[in-house]
């Protein structure tokens, strides 16, 4: 462990140090930040009214769209001077999100990452080859910084063009390997297209986040990269990567950081808690960020918690991967679909590629779903090359068998040749809606 003080706290030590810590980042806000003292003020609360880590349930929740009505600097807890680094959020639809970190931030962010790399099994002196995209995204700088804070040899090489990444794989002979799952499965595939030989491939771990993943996915990526795969967690509104890691110890549940974040799991349409071990959306609060603090943040993202102790001897909470976002759940004929479960479907199927897409379509007044998916180059040699060979349409009522038995619905679902989805180099597009408008594009 980078930091066992802190890791191994008991519970009773643990929530002391966290509500000491509360109560500082309440003050802070309340005096530092306009829109968190006219919040408390309308409930009629001061910071010395939360006495204990219930009591925060007093305080409203925060939420993206209060981030974006104080675009770019409204939530800021420190003036500018004081800020040495501003991040982004990779949003996709309506006004972008900014973060701000002062030295002592990004002191804190750096050590939870080292935290995160020996978590992963890294250690000092490691080459570390982070292929997370350098940029406003908090995925490349976060976890380059944090592998310098532990003695890593940071290879920078950001997302994309992966021939080369591969190449400085083979030069620099790395031990870690951080990147989005999906990215690191187009590297894995790129490899063995190279004929890169195995002598060749150094890597013992990857650090993958940014995006959901599963069990099956992680066990695709361990075999093609004869690596151990660690799962981790982050969003910049709290910090960054490294609010949890799992350890490669146990590889069970994500390790949060409970000395800097607060969580809370509650149910996303009452807003009441729910019990641990229970699936509900993920809500943060900051212990100790100076430039950005957060109180109540609510992510969006569909975890559980655990507080049973971890074989590897950790004692923080633990949060189950990641199943989705609120706002990436598909109701399909009344039935809710995250597209992490048909994931692990699809690769439990012989003869598929381990890519998709979910195209959403509109069919007549009602919504539709339909599945694309991609046959691995041995199925589609064996089925003549041809779609239409008895082979692919018997895979094809596979898929839907499987996917109805998992998900409790029946899905679209088009078989196409291999090679032919989008590959990723970053965050993997798994949902493309074509019910939105397109905007006009004239020439
Ligand atoms: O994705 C931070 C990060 C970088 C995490 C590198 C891990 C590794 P954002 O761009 O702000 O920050 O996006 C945050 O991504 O709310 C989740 O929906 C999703 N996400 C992040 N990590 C995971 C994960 C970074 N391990 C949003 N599993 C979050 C599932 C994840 N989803």
């Amino acid at each position: 462990m980078y930091k066992p003080e802190m890791e191994t706290l008991s519970t009773e030590q643990m929530k002391a140090l966290q509500l000491g810590r509360l109560q500082t980042t309440l003050n802070r806000v309340y005096n530092n930040v306009a829109f968190y003292k006219k919040r408390f003020d309308e409930r009629n609360i001061k910071p010395e009214h939360v006495r204990s880590l219930e009591e925060l349930a007093l305080l409203p929740f925060t939420t993206k769209q209060d981030l974006r009505d104080h675009y770019p600097y409204g939530l800021f807890a420190e003036p500018i001077e004081n800020i040495v680094r501003l991040h982004g959020s990779t949003g996709t639809s309506g006004k972008p999100t900014v973060v701000a970190y002062t030295k002592n931030d990004i002191a804190v962010w750096s050590e939870l990452i080292a935290r995160a790399i020996v978590a992963a099994g890294g250690k000092s002196g490691d080459v570390f080859h982070n292929a997370y995209g350098y940029g406003l995204f908090t995925g490349g700088l976060g976890l380059h910084f944090g592998a310098e804070e532990l003695g890593c040899t940071v290879v920078p090489i950001s997302g994309g063009n992966t021939e080369r990444q591969i190449l400085a794989i083979q030069d620099f002979k790395p031990r870690g390997l951080a990147c989005t799952p999906s990215y690191a499965l187009n590297i894995a595939e790129k490899m063995k297209e190279m004929g890169v030989p195995s002598s060749d491939n150094t890597l013992e771990y990857g650090i993958f986040g940014a995006e959901p993943w599963s069990e099956e996915m992680r066990e695709a990526l361990e075999g093609l990269l004869g690596i151990k795969a660690v799962d981790i967690y982050g969003l910049s509104e709290i910090m960054g990567p490294g609010v949890s890691i799992e350890c490669c110890e146990a590889q069970d549940g994500l390790h949060i950081a409970d000395d800097h974040f607060l969580v809370e799991v509650i149910d996303p349409d009452t807003m009441e808690p729910v019990d641990e071990g229970v699936d509900g959306e993920l809500v943060f609060t900051t212990l100790t960020k100076e430039a950005f603090p957060v109180i109540r943040y609510r992510t969006g993202d569909i975890a559980s918690i655990t507080r049973e102790k971890c074989k590897c001897g950790r004692t923080t909470t633990r949060m189950s991967r990641v199943k989705g976002r609120t706002d990436d759940m598909m109701i399909i004929r009344g039935v809710n679909v995250f597209p992490s479960e048909i994931e692990r479907t699809l690769l439990q199927i012989e003869g598929l590629a381990p890519h998709y897409q979910i195209h959403l379509v509109k069919n007549g007044v009602l919504d539709g779903a339909e599945l694309h998916v991609e046959l691995n180059d041995e199925f589609y040699k064996a089925a003549g090359y041809d779609l239409q060979d008895e082979k692919v349409h018997l895979l094809e009522e596979k898929i839907k068998r499987e996917l109805k038995s998992a998900c409790l619905v029946t899905i679209q679902t088009v078989v196409n040749k291999p090679k032919s989805l989008p590959r990723s180099e970053g965050k993997a597009v798994r949902i493309i809606d074509h019910r939105k408008p397109s905007p006009i594009t004239l020439t």
